[in-house]
């Protein structure tokens, strides 16, 4: 079997770190799928890349059956099968909203250049570097024709992983006994993490999460406004934002798209809106997705009640994203 090529972009950063020990050892793509791993990072960076290549070597991995690093674009994206878009401009003091939207732009309209012109037709694409769900857009966008847009996907797992956890510590289960969360829309503080549509596992029975919980209040605020936060509050008891629970979101963001989702689960997926909802097609928005692992298709759930509570958050964060791909379609013309 010849091995997939995967790219990660920013493998120098702190999420690249956590990362590839995950792709390069079997845990993303399995076992039994050799993987060749191409590292991406800024000139700056080469030193510490090529300390990532060494150490990724004395594992000594079976399944790794290659490893390089690289500082060009075209080098990188050649006939990649996977890529996780992890580097991005980070906002530095003083910078205002503008001027890191325009820098990322930049970055994502020349990676989704080259993701047209070197990278396969088929490739996968999941953007972790922020804004995450505006950076995919721009990709995408600028490898249209080549590479189809619903190949293209934005990061909300970590923030899906996180409602799971706070669901079950509130309900005195494992995060195994819970499923079916939803994280709504923009990887940004105004997301809406829907516990209505999970299911919780208790003494054995399956229920609804929110008479799991007993707790209509928490559910329809604390547990909102903790998992929107969390972030921030990792960075202050940290010094630093969330890398490991990251690197393993993304990587089950992408386990699931190759493998498919359970049977009679879902995931969150930012991916380009088909209208579904009432979110305008090809915002790309998080919704709950199952996938068919042997198309490697995703499809976004249909058929969910929304109340007027989830209404009016939905478009909240609707709104937020369509004026940031309005800003950032503007900064493309700059
Ligand atoms: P780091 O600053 O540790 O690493 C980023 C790396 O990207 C650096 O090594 C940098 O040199 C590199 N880079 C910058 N521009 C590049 C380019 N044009 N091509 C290739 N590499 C480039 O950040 P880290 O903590 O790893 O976070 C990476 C990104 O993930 C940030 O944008 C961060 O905001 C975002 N996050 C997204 C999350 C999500 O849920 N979607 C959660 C975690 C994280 O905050």
């Amino acid at each position: 079997m010849a091995p997939l090529r995967v790219l990660v972009t920013g493998a120098a950063g702190q999420i690249g770190y956590s990362i590839v020990i995950r792709i390069a050892d079997g845990t993303v793509f399995g076992k039994d799928t050799p993987v060749h791993l191409v590292l991406l990072d800024i000139p700056q960076c080469a030193n510490v890349l090529e300390g990532v290549v060494f150490e990724l070597q004395d594992c000594a991995l079976p399944t790794l059956h290659g490893v390089e690093a690289v500082t060009e674009e075209k080098a990188a994206f050649k006939d990649i099968d996977y890529a996780f878009l992890v580097g991005a401009m980070p906002r530095r003091e003083g910078m205002e909203r503008k001027d890191l939207l325009a820098a990322n732009v930049r970055i994502f309209k020349s990676q989704g250049k080259a993701l047209a012109e070197y990278a396969k037709p088929s490739t996968k694409v999941i953007v972790v570097g922020n804004p995450a769900n505006t950076n995919a857009f721009i990709a995408a966008k600028y490898a249209a024709g080549k590479v189809p847009a619903r190949n293209f996907s934005a990061m909300t797992r970590l923030d899906h992983n996180r409602a799971l956890a706070q669901v079950a510590l509130k309900a005195g289960v494992t995060v195994g006994d819970v499923k079916n969360v939803i994280i709504w829309g923009n990887h940004s503080s105004t997301q809406f993490p829907d516990a209505r549509h999970a299911q919780v596992t208790k003494g054995g029975n399956s229920v609804d999460a929110y008479t799991a919980v007993g707790d209509d209040a928490f559910l329809q605020g604390d547990f909102i406004s903790t998992v929107q936060k969390r972030g921030g509050v990792i960075i202050e008891k940290r010094k630093l934002s969330s890398a490991m629970s990251a690197a393993k979101a993304a990587c089950d963001h992408i386990h699931d798209w190759h493998f498919g989702t359970q049977p009679g689960q879902h995931v969150s997926m930012a991916v380009p809106s088909d209208g579904s909802y009432g979110i305008p097609e090809g915002l790309i928005f998080s919704f709950p997705v199952t996938i068919d692992g042997n198309t490697k298709e995703w499809k976004i759930v249909q058929g969910l009640s929304l109340d007027d509570f989830a209404k009016q958050k939905i478009a909240v964060t609707t709104k937020e994203l369509e004026e940031e791909r309005d800003d950032a379609l503007k900064a493309c013309d700059e």
